[in-house]
């Protein structure tokens, strides 16, 4: 624990980039759920068993086996993680002037998309850019636009659809498998492949249990394989759902594309057994998979974030719902809506819950969405949030009550926070490194300055 003191010195240090803060100097870190989730008894063992041969570990094949199995996916390749995956997928499928549909934007597989040449489309439903809807499965594509944009640029310019389960910026919104199945209908039409983001397919399919007709009987496990075996290929970053602190993969059926990345994968990552990854991460990750589908672990996961979401909707706090599957997301534009977006609002609040009691959260709005290629502004998303992630198997119910009194008492006074501006922009992926300053008030345009900050008032 730290003092109010120490966190606003850590922060201005960090520039008000919770991405720049020392572990050390945080409390309860809710910065994300990739890589810091704990592993199991049986993965720590598995650490142990670590073939470290250069080529054709023992643990590569352990690896393939279990993806072959819990996935469906037929050839498989090791990478350092999700990006690493990202980036010899679209290397090979993407040539220049290529649309890549997509349910929502991830800021890795974007970057990688344009990088390759090509420009990523937004084809989800509308739902999804509404905090308020409740509709159910705000992952879904609409499959108007789709087809909207097939007609448009044709086919052929169009290598895959990205599916992500579930959909990240949305705020852990699931696809259906209803929607999933009409897009590979569509999809066959038109000879375009389906690959799939499956960073957390089993909490997807989570809620796919709950909420999609005629899946209550079966297990996470089967509709995980369902979800796989309708798509062509598929990256993962095994740092969230599989549980492990480093790695991930590119999955494929096509025999091209396997031997495709098999030699990119030797240029950018290391040889084709291994990838990114050490022998003993291979075999953590094996181990990983099988217990991330297993319906009493995914429950209690998903039900964790459950009980801090509707924590925070008793106290009347603007959240994304319904309430997504690894975290809470806060609608910063609600919650501050003094603030206007070019002035940060969702930078700004997750300032301020740090400073508050050393809850580290992340900035999901514009600084995330960057700058439009073209014309060089920012892009304004209609969802300005801070992420509040659980990583699984770390925290306790006490921990969520803690955040939740945190947000609250921010919540409180909330009219005394101010904006920023940025001051330094890094070209790629700004919202890691990028650094701020809080703006000065100088007219009344913050109207409730005089109320007391909470540490002040005590
Ligand atoms: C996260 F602020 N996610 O949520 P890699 N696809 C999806 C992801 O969630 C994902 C990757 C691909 C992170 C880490 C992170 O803007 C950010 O293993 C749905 O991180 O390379 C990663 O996988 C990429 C945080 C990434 C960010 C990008 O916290």
């Amino acid at each position: 624990m730290t003092t109010e003191a120490h966190r606003r010195k850590a922060l201005e240090e960090a520039g008000y980039n919770t991405f720049l803060l020392r572990s050390e100097d945080v409390y309860i870190d809710l910065l994300t759920d990739s890589g810091t989730s704990a592993m199991s008894d049986r993965q720590w063992a598995g650490l142990m068993m670590g073939d470290e041969s250069y080529a054709g570990s023992r643990n590569y094949y352990h690896l393939k086996e279990s993806i072959q199995k819990h996935y469906s996916y037929k050839y498989i390749i090791p990478t350092h993680q999700g990006r690493g995956a990202e980036h010899i997928l679209s290397q090979i499928l993407i040539t220049e002037g290529d649309y890549l549909p997509g349910n929502m934007y991830f800021t890795t597989t974007k970057l990688h998309q344009e990088l390759a040449g090509g420009k990523f489309v937004d084809v989800i439903v509308d739902e999804a850019h509404d905090p308020e809807s409740l509709y159910k499965f705000k992952g879904d594509v609409n499959l108007n636009k789709l087809e909207a944009l097939i007609h448009k640029v044709g086919a052929h310019k169009i290598p895959y659809v990205s599916i992500a389960t579930t959909v990240n910026m949305a705020g852990g919104q699931p696809i259906s498998l209803g929607n999933l199945k009409a897009i590979r209908k569509l999809t066959d039409k038109h000879g375009i492949k389906i690959i799939h983001d499956m960073t957390r397919v089993a909490e997807n399919a989570y809620m796919i249990q709950q909420y999609e007709v005629g899946y209550e009987d079966k297990t996470v496990a089967q509709i995980v394989y369902e979800i796989c075996s309708l798509t062509d290929g598929a990256t993962m970053s095994a740092k969230k759902d599989a549980m492990v602190n480093i790695g991930g993969f590119l999955a494929t059926n096509d025999p091209d594309v396997y031997d495709k990345a098999r030699n990119l994968v030797v240029v950018y990552e290391g040889l084709h057994t291994y990838g990114g990854m050490a022998g003993r991460d291979m075999e953590a990750l094996a181990i990983g998979i099988k217990e991330s589908i297993q319906d009493d672990h995914i429950r209690a996961r998903v039900g964790q974030v459950f009980y801090l979401g509707e924590k925070l909707l008793e106290m009347g706090i603007p959240i994304v719902q319904p309430i997504g599957t690894h975290g809470v997301f806060i609608d910063a534009k609600k919650f501050l809506s003094h603030i206007s977006q070019e002035n940060f609002p969702a930078q700004s609040l997750a300032a301020e819950i740090y400073i508050d009691s050393g809850v580290r959260a992340m900035e999901r709005g514009v600084v995330s969405a960057g700058r439009n290629k073209e014309t060089g502004e920012h892009n304004y998303p209609k969802l300005e949030l801070v992420r509040l992630t659980i990583p699984r198997r770390v925290y306790t119910q006490a921990h969520m009550d803690v955040i939740a009194d945190s947000v609250q008492r921010v919540y409180k006074n909330r009219k005394s926070i101010q904006g920023m501006k940025m001051i330094y922009e890094p070209e790629y992926l700004r919202f890691f490194q990028a650094r701020f300053e809080k703006i000065k008030v100088t007219s009344d345009h913050y109207s409730n300055t005089d109320i007391p900050r909470y540490s002040e008032a005590q």
